[in-house]
């Protein structure tokens, strides 16, 4: 029998010996929404009246159980029934419930899961509580009932850190009662219900366990720990206050604490920067160009360049499960190289995102190296990673272009170079884009496609497309020096310099910047990167400076010293040896005064706040101009790429969400005031006076 089965249900029931199957069918993610808090109520309420139901089960259909609630539901007021209502409906029920889990069951969708009495999962299942990533706590009861399932230190790790729980760590924390194979999902759990029937075991409701006070100590250090993880960000801590009422009062006075807390969240900056980059990263592959177009097949891949990015790419596209074959200078070259790859899926492998026989088949049938570009005739793309200058990259694509088949993709791995220049060397300009990754390039999620003149449309879909197998975010680009975020990159950095030769050292800006949310100061970043690769860009590009520039030389001074950070033990910071972070350097300190004497400036205090205000005041024109010129599309890929690529603090929401926030007419503002200064550095792009003249914010420019 099979009741609300209306043309446009979103929860079919269906009754049989004894046991109601409860299916959620709201594609792509079976998001809570109000169609299916509604339906999920009506069911329940039918349970009571139908005679003959002894157990219920609840499903989801399509590839995973519910993701949470609809996060796009969230600008709107929320509409009862309420997800807390719709798990207390079910955690009421008479009969037992059991919870049937596959794919990811995440926020809401767990919480309905903890409402059931019983939760059996697929072996590949995840399950976990990952609101703090939306600025939010669990909402929905999960703070009050994982807890009394977990135990508050394993409830903490889960609610805190946002990361997903597998489902065998899951059966082992007492989350789950039944782990069983994929595929067969549905009749364990009819059978699981079957046997509580039988056997007559009752309903199990969460609320009445007891959850476990943490003895002081423990919880004073769980509480540090979390806050240094925090970072600034609020609503990890707002769980431990939950917490701290799920271990010392009622259960109905816990949930109060809960809904009185995801009040306060819900409406705050955090959440609505943290829900704007979720989403913003979902629309950012959303590219006109590629609208309706199928990527070219990707299954065997090139890669040019044995270097760290190389080494990175090689790892990230066969964790990916494509081929690759891996092209060096000599012999001993290639062999360091294939060590290198096999290091990094070593640690792939020790962190659980490989099986120990994914590894096996990887380096016996998908992974070689060689010094013959012959080898990559059948390639269906190439991504060259070699050293950055163009004479170097002109032989690389020619040779590529005469050896490659016709329809493969010729891609560079280029931090800034000329990709219409690139392409002109061969005879498929269409065929050649750029695909730039960021270093470790199989850790980090961001993915530069950039887009020549003559790149074709399919050419960028498959970039976008390796991107997604490789679990990267692409955002597209245009050409020009350093794309979007080096470009924007070396605009700030300029703007921080300037800082610096008017009184604040290196160290009062990685201070501020720090305290303002970045997990790492620029002057430090530096340091780790390399002095001489910045050194190497600002040589290139002096002979095109402009002389009314006023250049800041003592990165440069660092650099002439041989001090390029802390592969040499010195840069703007002195390295001791094994020390994990940097020492301020008073050589540093005279170096920065002899050039403020150069330049004639007079050193004044500067505060924290004037710090910051001039960063985000000269990343904001820049990613303008940025955008005014077509090199990003919207604000939201220039956000997409600073949280992703730069360490912006993502519970600011991306550089364009933050201006937004504090006003455009601020950072115009701020930018007049530096002008007095600087006039050439502080010249205000002409979209941002647009918007402030229109009073809009860059928000308006994020649909196309
Ligand atoms: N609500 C609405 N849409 C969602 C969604 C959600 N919760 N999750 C994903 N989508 C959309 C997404 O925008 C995209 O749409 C499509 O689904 C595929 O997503 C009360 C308040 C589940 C691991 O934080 O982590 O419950 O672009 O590209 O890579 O306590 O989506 O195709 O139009 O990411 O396979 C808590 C968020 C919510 C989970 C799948 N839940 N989602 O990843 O696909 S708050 C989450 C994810 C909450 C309660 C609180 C991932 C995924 P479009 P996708 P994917």
């Amino acid at each position: 029998m099979t009741f609300l089965d209306h043309d446009d249900a979103v929860v079919s029931c269906d009754v049989t010996s004894g046991v109601m199957v409860v299916v959620i069918a709201n594609p792509p993610v079976n998001a809570l929404s109000h169609a299916v808090r509604l339906e999920l109520i009506d069911s329940f309420a039918r349970v009571q009246s139908e005679p003959g139901v002894h157990a219920v089960v609840i499903l989801c259909q399509g590839r995973t159980f519910s993701a949470g609630a609809d996060i796009r539901e969230f600008t709107a007021a929320p509409k009862s029934p309420h997800l807390p209502q719709v798990v207390d409906a079910i955690e009421a029920c008479a009969v037992p419930v059991i919870a049937a889990i596959h794919g990811t069951a995440l926020g809401g969708g767990l919480e309905l899961a903890l409402g059931a009495h019983y939760r059996i999962a697929e072996r590949t299942a995840k399950m976990g509580l990952p609101e703090v990533n939306l600025g939010l706590l669990p909402g929905a009861g999960g703070t009050q009932r994982l807890p009394r399932l977990i135990g508050v230190e394993a409830a903490a790790q889960v609610m805190t850190g946002g990361d997903p729980v597998l489902a065998k760590d899951a059966k082992e924390l007492g989350l789950i009662d039944l782990i069983v194979e994929p595929g067969r999902l549905k009749q364990a759990a009819i059978s699981f219900a079957q046997d509580l029937i039988v056997t007559g075991t009752s309903v199990r409701p969460t609320r009445e366990m007891t959850c476990e006070v943490l003895e002081k100590t423990r919880w004073e250090v769980l509480k540090s720990s979390v806050a240094t993880r925090a970072k600034g960000s609020t609503a990890p801590l707002a769980c431990l206050d939950a917490l701290d009422a799920a271990m010392h009062g009622s259960f109905e006075a816990g949930l109060a604490q809960e809904r009185a807390l995801f009040g306060q969240l819900k409406s705050s900056d955090q959440h609505r920067a943290l829900r704007y980059a979720f989403l913003a990263e979902r629309e950012v592959g959303k590219v006109p160009m590629i609208t309706g177009v199928a990527p070219r097949g990707l299954d065997q891949i090139g890669v040019i360049g044995g270097g760290t990015m190389g080494v990175g790419i090689a790892a990230s596209a066969l964790m990916a499960g494509l081929g690759v074959r891996l092209i060096e200078v000599s012999e001993d070259a290639a062999h360091r190289a294939e060590v290198a790859v096999a290091r990094v899926l070593d640690g792939a492998v020790k962190r659980w995102k490989l099986s120990p026989q994914q590894l096996d088949e990887i380096l016996e049938h998908r992974f070689g190296s060689d010094v013959e570009y012959a080898g990559l005739a059948d390639a269906d793309l190439v991504i060259e990673a070699a050293f950055e200058s163009m004479d170097v990259k002109r032989e690389i694509f020619s040779q590529l272009d005469a050896i490659c088949k016709p329809g493969a993709i010729l891609a560079s791995n280029t931090s800034y170079l000329d990709i219409n220049e690139i392409a002109r060397t061969t005879n498929r300009p269409s065929d050649v884009l750029g695909l730039h990754f960021f270093s470790p390039a199989h850790v980090m999620r961001l993915l530069e496609v950039v887009v020549g003149d003559t790149t074709s449309a399919d050419a960028v879909a498959t970039g976008f497309a390796l991107a997604k197998r490789m679990k990267k975010i692409a955002v597209r680009a245009g050409v020009c020096d350093g794309f979007i975020g080096n470009r924007i990159l070396s605009h700030y950095q300029k703007a921080i310099n300037g800082a610096v030769l008017h009184g604040a050292s290196p160290y009062d800006v990685d201070q501020a910047l720090k305290r303002f949310g970045l997990a790492m100061g620029p002057f430090a970043v530096s340091d780790l990167a390399g002095l001489d690769i910045g050194w190497a860009n600002r040589k290139r590009l002096a002979p095109a400076r402009d002389p009314a520039e006023t250049y800041a030389a003592f990165a440069d001074v660092l650099c002439e010293m041989g001090r390029f950070g802390r592969k040499t033990g010195r840069g703007f910071y002195i390295y001791e040896e094994g020390a994990k972070s940097g020492c301020p350097d008073p050589e540093v300190e005279e170096i920065v005064a002899q050039e403020r004497a150069r330049k004639g400036r007079t050193a004044r205090d500067m505060s924290a706040q004037e710090i910051v205000d001039r960063y985000m005041a000269a990343m904001a024109n820049e990613a303008a101009r940025v955008i005014e010129e077509g090199i990003a599309l919207r604000p939201l890929d220039v956000d997409v790429t600073l949280l992703n690529g730069y360490g912006f603090p993502r519970w600011r929401g991306g550089p364009m969400h933050f201006a937004d926030t504090v006003g455009l007419s601020k950072i115009l503002n701020d930018i007049k005031r530096f002008q007095e200064e600087d006039a050439h550095l502080w010249q205000p792009a002409q979209l941002l006076e647009r918007l402030v003249a229109t009073g809009e914010g860059f928000e308006s420019l994020n649909s196309i």
